[in-house]
């Protein structure tokens, strides 16, 4: 119960730092570029044909931010080749309050069960120290980044943020085929 406590106390205190936040920013806002979403030039691949679904790419870029969600909740991949996947804290809040990672997990893995024994992974930043994860990236607060490299089998994969209270929000598969 007291696990409990302490996160509707964090949502509390991340509400009121999102209150204060607004006042504050005229003179501080070096790190938050709100045009700066797609500077990425596209590399030697070919355009994607334009669909519906994502494009596959095996070099990824995942932006996160401080409404607690991630800009994609479909990844798709080639599998059995290296992928690159680069997630983004495009938010100000530090990584306490509003920390994110992005963790991809095995098939298989009960997501609700995976999540809890995060929750009391602190110590570890939140990865916990089963045989669920395929990869995770370093958790990050605003203004932050951090990259991985993984390779997949072809499947459909769970992925999370697993800092506490946020993997409802912050979900998404990643599709290797
Ligand atoms: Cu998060």
């Amino acid at each position: 119960m007291k696990k409990i406590f302490n996160i509707g106390t964090l949502a509390l205190c991340t509400g009121l730092f999102i209150a204060s936040c607004g006042n504050s920013d005229q003179n501080s806002s070096s790190t938050v570029d709100h045009s700066n979403h797609t500077t990425e030039t596209p590399a030697e691949t070919a355009p994607a044909p334009e669909t519906s679904t994502p494009a596959t790419s095996n070099s990824v870029t995942v932006e996160s931010n401080d409404q607690m969600q991630f800009n994609v909740n479909e990844i798709k991949v080639k599998a059995a080749e290296p992928v690159s996947l680069t997630l983004k804290h495009v938010g100000k809040m530090g990584k306490e309050v509003m920390g994110h990672n992005l963790v991809v997990l095995k098939q298989g893995t009960d997501v609700a069960k995976f999540t809890e024994a995060a929750m009391k992974a602190q110590d570890t930043e939140y990865i916990p120290g089963t045989a669920d994860v395929i990869a995770h990236t370093k958790l990050i607060g605003g203004g932050e980044e951090s990259k991985i490299d993984f390779k997949l089998e072809p499947g459909t994969y769970d992925f999370i943020c697993s800092f506490p209270g946020h993997s409802s929000l912050m979900k998404g598969k990643i599709i290797a085929e």
